[in-house]
């Protein structure tokens, strides 16, 4: 691990919100978003979470680091809200976390990276019963919708989930990110328009693959394109 991304946990223990900005700036004069999510804020996290597993730090202390975070990817979010996007601009994305999912930082993450790409975004944090997320669904009719999930014992619900999904609704594609799915395989428990997303290299992958097959669709209906 670097010097900076040291530094950069004991701002998050210590609360000092000013130094960890001060941080995440600098990292971002020369890397993306997606860089600085992957390789500072993520081993960051994961780090914490070693140091309380082991005893290491408190939970006050580990709440203090997450609230420290959660504010410095609201400022990474800034510049991008700065102009309004209509209700319905397409295309549409909402995140979510599963039923007593309280782990919601990555999913954050995503949904930043999410409206970078010019996708009308909603955010939904963390904790969503299942007939909310239907309702939302159908009211708002979003062509992405993704979820996270980080404690193994969440899969049964994420099962029910995909289930009401394939149950009721036809157009959305669903991503499914989260600690656990770089770890294991879920493919299994998922239909034909449910992706698990490892990491946010792979996600990287996803919106290219995705604004190619966005750009041939729209070369096929405006007759642009030849098959001969
Ligand atoms: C912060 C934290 C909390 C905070 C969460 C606050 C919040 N608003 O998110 C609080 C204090 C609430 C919390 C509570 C608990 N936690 Co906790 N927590 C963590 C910690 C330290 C960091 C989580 C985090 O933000 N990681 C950083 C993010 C960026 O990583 P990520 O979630 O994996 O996301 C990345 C990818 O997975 C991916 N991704 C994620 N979601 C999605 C979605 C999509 C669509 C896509 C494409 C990609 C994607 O992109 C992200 C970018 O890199 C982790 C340690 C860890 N290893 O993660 C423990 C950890 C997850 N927690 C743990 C535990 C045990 C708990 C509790 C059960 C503790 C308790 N006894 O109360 C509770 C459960 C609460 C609940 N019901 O959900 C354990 C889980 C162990 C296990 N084997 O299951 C961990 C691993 C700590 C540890 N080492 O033991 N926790």
């Amino acid at each position: 691990m670097d010097i900076s991304t040291r530094v950069f946990i004991k701002t998050l223990l210590e609360g000092d919100h000013g130094h960890a900005l001060a941080i995440v700036k600098k990292w971002r004069a020369s890397s993306s978003r997606l860089e600085v999510y992957r390789d500072l804020i993520t081993p960051a996290m994961y780090d914490i979470g070693l140091r309380w597993q082991h005893g290491d730090i408190t939970v006050a202390q580990e709440h203090l680091a997450t609230g420290v975070c959660d504010f410095v990817l609201s400022q990474t979010e800034y510049e991008l809200v700065s102009q309004s996007k209509s209700i319905d601009a397409t295309p549409k994305a909402f995140f979510f976390t599963v039923e007593n999912e309280h782990h919601y930082l990555g999913l954050k993450m995503v949904s930043i990276l999410f409206r970078e790409r010019n996708w009308n975004v909603r955010f939904l944090q963390s904790d969503l019963p299942v007939r909310e997320v239907l309702e939302e669904a159908e009211r708002w009719n979003p062509q992405v919708i993704g979820l996270s999930f980080s404690l193994s014992y969440r899969v049964e619900e994420l099962t029910g989930y995909l289930q009401s999904f394939s149950a009721r609704l036809q157009d959305p594609q669903v991503l499914i990110g989260g600690r656990l799915v770089s770890q294991y395989d879920f493919s299994s428990i998922g239909s034909l328009d449910t992706t698990f997303i490892e990491d946010l290299n792979a996600l990287q992958r996803w919106f290219i693959d995705n604004e190619k097959i966005r750009r041939d669709e729209v070369n096929g209906k405006s007759g642009s394109t030849s098959i001969i």
